[in-house]
């Protein structure tokens, strides 16, 4: 017997960011995170389980995937399997759509997707909000993934995994959109996993991050309320580099930035400073990502291209969340 389940999932950038576990096995956060759903980027995801199969299958844009890649995508899969009482094998395929230059390939929109194929392939008809726990469990950044617009995912309580999911915030159709300046799009050294648990064990910082965040998220929520686009920005821009100046306390220092990502820094502030609205964030990674107003994207485009090549500045308006493919 077989059945099948597709799914898309869009990749979503951290506005308020996540940046450590308090349980590394369930995937719980230290802080409750918001993001922004990105159109450009997404994850198509098909998922067969077949009675056939001694075992699981991962093909990431048509290339198989060695045992390392395949047993993560089968521990992932056991969440779905165990609650149905299943244990039968599935082959996964999944692609890419993320502009070649911009190397945003993501674990959120991929565990996001690959929830939402398994949770159709199975039959459980888990509803959102549940889907979002499972997809954490992949992924934390992938918990958002599974809205559109603004989203916020919730730390939740205590080690209770089914209150840590993600509640959509507001569907962002006023005017919001983003502009990726790819920066270096090479494999990072250090994970996420790693550099944020290091952060955690070393970085003096940390608990007032921690602090700050939930301060910084409850004031976002405000603006996001009011469309107060410049509060929105001046909060993202702050709460960014606030992760990133935590990450340089731990010891030994941690941090994703190249000199281009720095250059990248002054041209937005430029910019602004001609009187568009428009800021910045970075994740784990040298790249830099610019918050911004729709409506100004293709003027901040063109002066973004005084100092950076065509390839490097990706455009993208607000993404939608995961979707069933046929
Ligand atoms: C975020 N990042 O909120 C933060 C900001 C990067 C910087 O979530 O260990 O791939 O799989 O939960 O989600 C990237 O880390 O880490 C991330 P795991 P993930 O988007």
């Amino acid at each position: 017997m077989k059945s099948t389940g597709r799914c898309r999932a869009h990749t979503n950038i951290a506005l308020i960011k996540y940046w450590g576990k308090r349980n590394e096995e369930l995937f719980l956060p230290m802080n409750s995170s918001l993001s922004l759903t990105l159109d450009a980027f997404y994850t198509d995801t098909e998922v067969v389980l077949d009675d056939d199969l001694d075992s699981d299958e991962f093909y990431l844009d048509n290339t198989k995937q060695g045992d390392k890649e395949t047993q993560k995508i089968t521990e992932f899969l056991n969440l779905f399997r165990n609650l149905a009482n299943i244990e039968t094998k599935a082959c996964v395929k999944s692609y890419n759509h993320v502009p070649t230059a911009a190397g945003l390939a993501s674990s959120a929109s991929a565990f996001s997707a690959l929830a939402g194929a398994m949770n159709q392939a199975v039959g459980l008809n888990l509803d959102l909000k549940t889907l979002s726990t499972f997809a954490r469990q992949g992924s934390g950044s992938a918990t958002r993934s599974v809205y559109g617009g603004f989203v916020e995912w919730s730390m939740g309580e205590d080690d209770k995994s089914s209150t840590s999911h993600a509640v959509p915030v507001d569907d962002a159709k006023w005017d919001i959109g983003m502009v990726v300046i790819a920066v270096n799009t090479g494999r990072k050294k250090l994970s996420s996993r790693v550099g944020m648990k290091q952060t955690i064990e070393t970085s003096p910082f940390y608990s007032s991050w921690v602090e700050t965040a939930t301060s910084d998220l409850t004031k976002m929520k405000e603006a996001i309320k009011g469309h107060d686009f410049i509060t929105l920005g001046e909060i993202t821009e702050s709460n960014g580099m606030k992760m990133h100046a935590t990450m340089l306390g731990a010891f030994p220092p941690i941090s994703y930035w190249e000199p281009d990502s720095v250059k990248a820094i002054q041209k937005v502030k430029e910019i602004r400073e001609t009187g568009i609205p428009c800021y910045v964030t970075m994740d784990a990674g040298p790249n830099v990502k610019v918050l911004c107003q729709q409506s100004d994207m293709k003027k901040i485009e063109e002066l973004l291209l005084e100092d950076f090549n065509r390839e490097q500045i990706i455009p993208s308006t607000v993404g939608e969340g995961i979707k069933l493919l046929n």
